[in-house]
């Protein structure tokens, strides 16, 4: 849905299109528009057309390092492309997230229009101290009571509960399929239903606790059907176009309220007393979802147990949405590339000094995630499959590079346009943009004794690789994001045998209707054969 995008926009910013009749200023250029056919319309076909449309156009008019507008009706923003553009203008704390983003927290997760309004005017942004000037209620805070949350579930201490948990219910999850895979090969409809499956099940459970899924048995079915009305949840467009949409997440907005109310009973009993700075608590899971009801209390009423469970299911859908099909992507582009299934074994039978040490549970996690080969499959992996739109506001009037943004443009980066272009095509012409690669970031070093080593590296891809955004607000899963694909990945290919059934150099399409909202699902379903791996 192309229209998402436009709507997006139009949503927040009737103040938006206002500027687009803005006067050249005295300083700086102002900014060049993308060449349309009819004034008014402008750019309106293309957007409404579809998403392979939108993904083209905004493709084929970027300029690279320098920023170009599109406009429309009801629409007006300025595209952003190159790296050092977009470095320089994420990077810098001129830009606000929340005004066009707050929005979707109703649309997309069922926040009330209070919370919306609080978060769209939250300008204290994200540091200990608010800005000079911002009024907000200090327990209203909402960017930063995120970002405080974040660095809870993310510690160091979280990690080492979520990511072990993570690592437990795959190995549970593949000692239980031992009764439907067994030695000889099962042909299954779908490889990425397969991790999608089984991914929900552990992620959400090492996350959220096994309550959430026990006391919601038809949530993964919600959930995804959920996903998949996504874009139009995200727009301003009437409810009663898509009433299967909204069903769906009031569904998935009630198996978290059943869950959260589960959990303040079972709290309440005095026979769970955890600590309170635990980083596991039977009932709420992770430590700090415990400790993020704290930061709510404080709202002075806004977190109501609407929107208690609006911000839960903002977080599942998170904590799900993107790294499931990336996971699904990096175990298909391994099958489907010529001898790199038997390279990742190699490699991970050599770090963990044989494969059997995963099924044997001695492994250490961090040894997989620090594998050359395995990280460079995964930024890869990323970077074909992922299309985020990062969007942002003018803040206050200000220059960059020889551009003037005037206050309140709309400003949108797409992941997309700066991993699909001439950037990271290859010398020798081997590996356009196009093409997965699995060395793309593999360098090749000489060491003090001359051999060369080979290494990972992201250096000099800042602003270019961007699958999780840049600056203030990039994407605080990322560690774990990388961290759930690889172990994924690694368990998966050590307990089974997979073989794809699908014509040699197939792969599926990227289903474009979800541009902008992450990772790509696959168009087309994948169908393969499994079986049991013999212990050698
Ligand atoms: C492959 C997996 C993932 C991808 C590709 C991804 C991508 C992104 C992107 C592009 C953004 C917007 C950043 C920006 O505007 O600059 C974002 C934000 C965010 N992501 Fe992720 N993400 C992934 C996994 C996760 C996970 C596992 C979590 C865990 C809960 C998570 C939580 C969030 C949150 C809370 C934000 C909002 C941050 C903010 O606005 O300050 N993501 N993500
Ligand atoms: C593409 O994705 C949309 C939304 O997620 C979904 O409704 C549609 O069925 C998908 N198309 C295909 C061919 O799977
Ligand atoms: C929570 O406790 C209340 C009061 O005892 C009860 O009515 C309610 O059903 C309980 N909810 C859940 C989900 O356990
Ligand atoms: C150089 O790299 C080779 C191969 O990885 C390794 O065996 C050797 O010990 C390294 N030498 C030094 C001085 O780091
Ligand atoms: C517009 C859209 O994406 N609609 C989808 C909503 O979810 C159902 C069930 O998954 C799909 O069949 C629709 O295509």
């Amino acid at each position: 849905m192309a229209l998402t995008i436009i709507c997006i926009l139009l949503f927040t910013t009737a103040t938006v299109v206002a500027y687009s009749k803005l006067k050249p200023k005295q300083f700086g250029e102002t900014l060049p528009t993308a060449p349309y056919l009819f004034p008014v319309f402008a750019h309106t076909a293309t957007f409404a057309a579809g998403d392979e449309k939108l993904a083209s156009a905004l493709k084929r008019y970027a300029v690279s390092e320098a920023p170009i507008r599109f406009r429309g009706i009801g629409f007006n923003f300025v595209l952003l492309s190159g790296k050092d553009i977009i470095r320089k203008a994420l990077s810098t704390a001129n830009l606000d997230w929340n005004k066009i983003s707050a929005p979707l927290f109703g649309g997309m997760f069922g926040g009330s229009e209070a919370i919306v309004h609080a978060l769209q005017h939250d300008n204290s942004g994200i540091g200990a101290k608010p800005y000079p000037g911002s009024n907000v209620h200090p327990g209203r805070r909402l960017l930063r009571n995120q970002i405080l949350f974040f660095s809870d579930a993310f510690s160091r201490g979280s990690l080492d509960e979520l990511v072990p948990r993570f690592v437990k219910n795959l190995q549970d999850w593949c000692a239980e399929s031992s009764s439907v895979v067994g030695s000889d090969w099962v042909e299954k409809p779908d490889l990425y239903e397969f991790v999608r499956d089984i991914l929900f099940s552990c992620s959400v459970d090492s996350f959220f606790g096994k309550n959430l899924r026990q006391l919601n048995p038809n949530l993964d079915k919600d959930f995804w059907e959920y996903d998949d009305n996504i874009s139009f949840l995200a727009t301003p467009m009437p409810r009663w176009l898509r009433p299967n949409a909204i069903k769906a997440r009031d569904r998935c907005h009630d198996s978290m309220k059943r869950w959260r109310e589960h959990a303040v009973n079972e709290s309440k009993s005095l026979s769970l007393q955890v600590p309170e700075d635990a980083s596991w608590d039977p009932v709420w899971g992770l430590g700090a979802i415990r400790r993020r009801n704290k930061l709510f209390d404080a709202t002075g009423g806004l977190l109501d147990k609407q929107n208690r469970a609006s911000t839960d299911l903002a977080l599942l859908w998170a904590l799900t949405s993107n790294v499931i099909p990336a996971s699904f992507w990096y175990l298909f582009e391994v099958l489907a590339s010529d001898g790199l299934l038997d390279r990742t074994r190699m490699e991970i039978a050599h770090i963990l000094g044989g494969l059997n040490a995963i099924n044997e549970h001695k492994f250490s996690p961090a040894d997989l995630t620090n594998s050359d080969l395995l990280q460079s499959i995964y930024a890869e992996t990323l970077r074909l499959h992922v299309i985020a739109l990062i969007t942002r506001s003018v803040k206050k009037e200000h220059h960059i590079g020889k551009w003037l943004f005037p206050k309140d443009q709309a400003i949108i980066v797409s992941s997309h346009v700066e991993h699909m272009n001439e950037q990271w095509d290859t010398s020798d012409e081997k590996h356009p943009c196009t093409a997965f690669s699995p060395d793309r970031f593999l360098t090749h070093e000489k060491n003090e004794s001359g051999e060369r080593r080979t290494k990972f590296s992201l250096d000099g891809r800042q602003g270019q690789w961007i699958p999780f955004g840049l600056g203030e607000h990039m994407c605080p899963g990322r560690h774990f994001a990388k961290q759930e694909m690889i172990i994924n990945f690694a368990v998966l290919i050590s307990t089974f045998d997979f073989e794809l059934l699908t014509p040699k150099n197939w792969r599926p399409e990227d289903n474009l209707s979800r541009y902008g909202f992450g990772t790509q699902q696959p168009k087309q379903k994948t169908p393969f054969r499994i079986r049991k791996r013999a212990v050698k």
